[in-house]
């Protein structure tokens, strides 16, 4: 058996054997606040977290009533983006709306 053989059946038994290795999660939570509208924190569910406008307004209730709440959970690159993302919105909008990272 030649050199060449042994190195393809490593290289197929590498691509295929370890485990796919799920990335860590991270839950991004939305914070309450006194200001910002509820009609804002609704679209920023729908828009930013693609929840339904149901589920989105579900959300924002659980927020407002027990002072936070899951928009989602995700890779940490994408955890992040999503929270600067709601902070630029805010930012945008006017209002003090805050999103945070927690390891899921
Ligand atoms: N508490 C806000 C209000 O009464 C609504 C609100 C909900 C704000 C969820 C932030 O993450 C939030 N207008």
């Amino acid at each position: 058996m030649g050199q060449q053989e042994h190195q393809t059946g490593d290289a197929v038994k590498e691509r295929i054997e370890p485990k796919k290795q799920e990335p860590p999660q991270f839950k991004v939570v939305l914070l309450n606040d006194d200001y910002t509208t509820m009609e804002f924190v609704v679209h920023v569910l729908e828009s930013v977290f693609q929840k339904s406008p149901a589920e989105a307004y579900r959300i924002m209730m659980a927020v407002h009533v027990g002072g936070k709440g899951i928009a989602g959970t995700y890779p940490w690159e994408v955890a992040e983006t999503k929270v600067e993302v709601v902070a630029s919105m805010a930012r945008e909008a006017g209002f003090p709306l805050r999103a945070v990272t927690e390891e899921a």
